[in-house]
């Protein structure tokens, strides 16, 4: 389980652009993602993590009373929801090398942007 993550983790990151340019010597291929491994996620709990600057996956999917856990690592970045809709969690400040995470308690699809990096962006579906 825990190879499967790092593979997960550690694939999208290993593209040459980002390994050379974006993460330079504080990731490297194969190695840590600067982030300790949460391990498998409990029950009704679905992972987010930041291989690059996406969320990936991009929508996560959990019932209602669900919790997402943001693996944020690599690079600086903040989780800001779209609060027009109700039910909304609170943000996630600005985080480098953190698990943060958030319970979901009203149905809906929660968007959300890193506003350090336009265009950075995901939701999370509440069933
Ligand atoms: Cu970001």
């Amino acid at each position: 389980m825990r190879l499967s993550i790092l593979r997960r983790l550690a694939a999208p990151l290993c593209t040459a652009a980002l390994c050379t340019a974006a993460l330079g010597a504080a990731v490297s291929c194969g190695g840590s993602s600067g982030v300790a491994d949460p391990g498998p996620p409990p029950p009704n709990t679905v992972d987010v993590f930041t291989p690059g600057n996406v969320f990936s996956p991009f929508s996560a999917t959990v019932p209602v009373g669900g919790t997402v856990r943001f693996n944020i690592s690599g690079a600086q970045h903040n989780v800001i929801f779209d609060h027009t809709l109700p039910g909304a969690p609170a943000d996630v400040p600005v985080t480098t090398n953190g698990v943060v995470s958030r319970t979901f308690a009203t149905k809906g699809t929660y968007e959300y942007d890193c506003t350090v990096h336009p265009g950075m962006s995901g939701q999370i579906v509440v069933q």
